[in-house]
Formats: structure tokens, sequence, C-alpha cells
């Protein structure tokens, strides 16, 4: 192409009809074209946001379409959302693991950007896939603690969330594999219509763990059905054991597969005993070895019939999560027992997807996202060896905590991004997070996100896809179960707030941290990484700066400006 020069004509604001309007596939918006009388000038307007409009002038000497066709290439990409359930920073070889091999993710990381400082928002589960859904911080929202069995839908009919953007998008849109956001209005109807649910909130297609699976019931969510539910054997789900004898782990322990350590010792099936009771259903029920295997298959089937795209499939796996029971063939694959085979089984799921877009030709035109819902765990409740058997494997890599805290561990977490052809591969060091998601793929699918919506998502699109000079998050909040401990992350530093020192049951770690140190403590996050010495005392006015940033993101409500 020859010459090509431009000049800013107009900068203002939206509102002027233009000819010929249309959408491409880059990070902001719209462009409008106004065809000139000669052929050698064009005036291009682009949509820099919803409200502001750069309007110029290129001068061309050849083809105007050769200089933009890069941007078409980019039009609305099928979008897979990979999230693992309790994996640790550590937990994969390319984040340095060593004991375990995850060949399948280090590919995927290997072809596209493996991000040092990915966060998801809270460090345990049903807080993390509140925020990934919504955008807006699980602390905002009364109820958002772990989902008992019985728990109503949390995230209710009418608001916004990553599902509903994309639909809105004209996007196919599933969720399969573990839900843990409640079901129905007030509870679930577990032998009626299971709604509301993720149909209800930009979903077209569910097929689910409904809970998690140390928790009732042990059955498949299809859409808004239980699938395989015989009528004449009703399920029932409850908080109190059921007037009839029932076996539990208390009652039954010696007949366990696999025995509890602390809690998960009501009801007993699959020779394992959970946390609630249930009776009935019995034709429905699952194995737990088979569920890794059904997530796969569902997924491959749903992408299938839905190649031709835009899809997004959000993949929720149940590994790692307790009772970790991989499949008979993944079973004894590492040293470190049932937690490490698990980890092995996750990664054979992504290797599986992988296969599928390549099957299709889909993996150009496919933006994959992995992450994980929370940091490590060891002992969550069952025997399974995960403490025995770790030896020198560090499921948080280097830094102190895990699920439940909100030390760096508990949050900091695996996350990959790969778009083969338009992401350069790459390590990045900047602050990106599973809450942004929303607004992230809004942007990139030029869809309008209302002032109401995703509250504390953030447009980091471009960091997101690597893009060089980038910027991620500047600051960035993470919470525990409860939503009264926070971590404040901020540049370099480090802000922890501990209002509520209740002591875990959970052992996270080869040496579980003794909780010490007053309601604030700093760190320093490149020269301690652990954050194992407290400079809150030597540094006042940087914890004074971090105090105060973390109240206004508590008190302004929102933090998506
Ligand atoms: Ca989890």
């Amino acid at each position: 192409m020859g010459s090509v020069g431009f000049e800013v004509v107009e900068f203002r604001r939206a509102g002027a009809t233009l000819s010929g309007e249309f959408q491409v596939g880059h990070t902001n918006g719209s462009v409008a074209f106004v065809f000139p009388e000669k052929s050698t000038n064009i005036l291009v307007m682009l949509g820099l946001n919803r409200r502001y409009h750069l309007m110029l002038r290129f001068s061309f000497t050849f083809s105007f379409f050769c200089f933009l066709s890069p941007l078409y290439s980019n039009d609305k990409p099928n979008i897979i959302v990979i999230m693992a359930d309790d994996l640790g920073y550590g937990d994969i070889g390319c984040n340095g693991a060593t004991a375990l091999k995850t060949p399948h993710i280090d590919k995927l990381a290997a072809e596209g950007v493996r991000f040092t400082n990915g966060y998801c928002s809270a460090s345990t589960c049903t807080p993390t896939r509140f925020s990934l859904l919504t955008g807006t911080y699980a602390f905002r929202q009364k109820n958002t603690g772990i989902a008992p069995p019985n728990g109503p839908a949390i995230i209710r009919p009418g608001t916004e969330t990553l599902a509903s953007i994309l639909k809105k998008a004209g996007y196919a849109t599933a969720v399969i594999g573990k839900w843990h956001l409640g079901l129905g209005d007030k509870a679930p109807e577990w032998n009626g219509e299971l709604k509301p649910g993720p149909l209800e909130i930009g979903f077209d297609h569910c097929h689910l763990l409904p809970t998690t699976n140390d928790r009732v019931p042990q059955v498949y969510v299809r859409d808004h059905r239980v699938l395989n539910l015989d009528p004449k054997d009703p399920l029932w789900v409850g908080n109190e054991a059921p007037p009839t004898h029932q076996p539990t782990g208390i009652t039954h322990r010696s007949t366990l597969k696999m025995d509890w350590s602390h809690g998960h010792n009501n009801t007993i099936h699959n020779g394992i005993s959970r946390i609630g009771f249930y009776t009935g259903g019995l034709a429905a029920r699952f194995r737990d070895e088979d569920l890794g295997d059904e997530w796969v298959r569902r997924s491959n089937e749903w992408i299938a019939a839905h190649k031709d795209g835009p899809f997004f499939l959000y993949f929720a796996s149940h590994d790692i999560h307790v009772p970790r029971m991989p499949h008979e063939r993944f079973q004894g694959s590492t040293k470190l027992g049932f937690r490490g085979d698990s980890i092995v089984e996750f990664d054979w799921c992504v290797g599986e997807l992988m296969k599928t877009l390549d099957r299709y030709k889909l993996a150009e035109k496919t933006l994959i996202v992995l992450c994980s819902d929370n940091g490590p765990v060891l002992d969550d409740g069952y025997q399974d060896g995960a403490v025995e058997k770790l030896g020198n494997h560090e499921p948080a890599g280097p830094l102190s905590g895990g699920k439940y805290s909100v030390l760096e561990g508990g949050t900091r977490t695996p996350f990959i991004t790969r778009w083969k052809g338009r992401i350069k591969p790459g390590v990045s060091n900047e602050v990106v997070c599973t809450i942004d998601l929303a607004a992230s793929v809004a942007a990139l699918t030029g869809t309008a996100l209302s002032q109401e919506a995703c509250l504390d998502s953030l447009n980091i699109l471009p960091a997101l896809l690597g893009e060089s000079g980038a910027k991620g998050r500047d600051h960035l909040l993470q919470q525990d179960n409860s939503g009264t401990n926070f971590g404040l992350r901020m540049g370099d530093w480090k802000l922890v707030r501990m209002k509520n020192k209740g002591k875990s049951q959970a052992k996270v770690s080869s040496k579980n941290r003794i909780d010490e140190g007053g309601l604030h403590r700093l760190y320093h996050l490149p020269n301690d990484a652990g954050e194992r010495k407290d400079l809150s005392a030597e540094r006042p006015e940087r914890l004074k700066e971090m105090i105060a940033k973390l109240d206004e993101v508590i008190a302004a409500g929102r933090t998506r400006l």
C-alpha cells in the first residue's frame, strides 16, 4: 500500500447519524464511514467508547480495504471460559509444578498468555462464580457465601451477566458443569421446574452439577429438570435427617470407600458421605468417577451443534473439589493421591476441548480463558491422601494461604488466555481478574453495558489479549467466603484486613499458617510474595493510603465508572 496519512477532524460526543455504520471486532465498538467525493480522502469515525467518537481523515493512494482488513477477522470470536475448582497457582506445570504433569494446560499457555498475576475475586466457590457472572463483588450482595443444597437462585432474573451480555451480542450460550449458585425462587423444586436458574439469566442451555459434589444431591440438572428422574421415585433433599432411616457417614462409617475427616458425614452416595440429606431419585444419580467424562461429552455435543458460532461456553469443572474421585483410568496417575490425579483429569478435559476446537477448525475463532474459582486446599473434609502424599509439591506455588484465605494463595490462581492468530504468546505480569470478563467481553463484542450492571467489572480486554503495553487493573479487592475479611492489591502492595479470625478446619498447605497480626497488615509483594513480613508499622503512609482505598471501594458501592 502507498502512503497513508490522517488528521483529526473532530472529537465529539456520540449522537450524529452517519451512513454505513457497522460493528467491527476490535476493542471499542463501532466504526462509521463517510465516503468522500474524492477517492483519495476518506473520513473515519472511531467509537472510542459509548460517549466519544474520534473522527479522522485518511488520505489513501491505494486500497482502503487492505488497510482495515485485520479488524474484520476478530469479529465476535467464540468464547470458552474453563473454570477449575480449587486449583492452586502452583498446581500446573507451566506455573512451576514438577510433581505432576499438565501437558494440555501447558500447551494452552504456550499458545497464549500466561498471567502471573491472574486472580479470581474470592477464595471460595460461590462468591467467585457470582462475580464471574455478574461482574460485581460478591460482598455487595447478601447470602453470596457457599450455597447450601437447598439454596435459592442467588443471581436473580433481570441481572446482567456474562451470559446475557453475550446473548445480546448474538451468541449461543451454555453452562456445563458445576453451578453452585442456587436454583429456584425460594428453594429448588427438585421434582418440578428448577427455575429461576441459568436459563433465566442469559444461558440458552445448562447441564449441571446443581450444587457441589460434597453437597447433596448427586444428580444432573439439564435445563429446568433433574435428568432421568423417575416420577415414581421423587427426590427429597433436606438439611435434617429424613424420618426414614438412611445410612450416614456416622452410622455406616466402616462401609465408606473414602472416609471423611470433618463434616461431610450425612447421606452416603457412591460410598461417600456428603453434606446434607437426600432420598429417592435413584435413577438420576451419577457416579463421581464419571463427572469429567460427562462434562466433556456434553460440551462436545453442544459445540458441534453450535460450531458455526458465535458461542459462549462456561465449562465449570468439578475438579479438583472434594470428594476427589477421578475416573478409574486417572486413579494412581500421580504420586500425589486423588488430588493430583484429579488435576490430571482436569488437564485431560482441557485437552479434549482443545481437540474439539481443532476438529472443527475453531482454534483461531475462539478465545479460551482458563481460570480457577479459588486457591488450593488439601484436607477439605475427606481423607484422600492429599496431605500425606504431598511431598514437595506446593499447590499455591510461592504464595501463602489458599482456599478460604485473603492471602494471595486464596485468589491468585492459574489464569491463561488463548486465541490463536490473535493473541501473541507470552507471559504477562498485569493484574487481571475473573470479575473483569463481563465488561471485557462487552467491549470485545461492542455490547453496551448499562450503568446499573456489572458494578466492579473493568474493561481490561487489551491486557487479557496480551497486547503490548496494555495495562491490567490498578487495584483489586479480594474477599473470603464471609465477605468480612479483605485483601487489597494495589500495584506492588497488598493490604490485608482481618476482621474475622474464625478458624477453618481445612488444611490448605503442608505448613498451615498461624494467623497473627492486627486488623491490618501490609506486604510488599515483589520482595515478599509469601506475605510474611508485615510492613504496616514501617510504612504508615502507605498503610493509610491503602486503608482509605479499601474503605472507598467498599463504601462507593461500585468501582466501574
Ligand atoms: Ca472452589
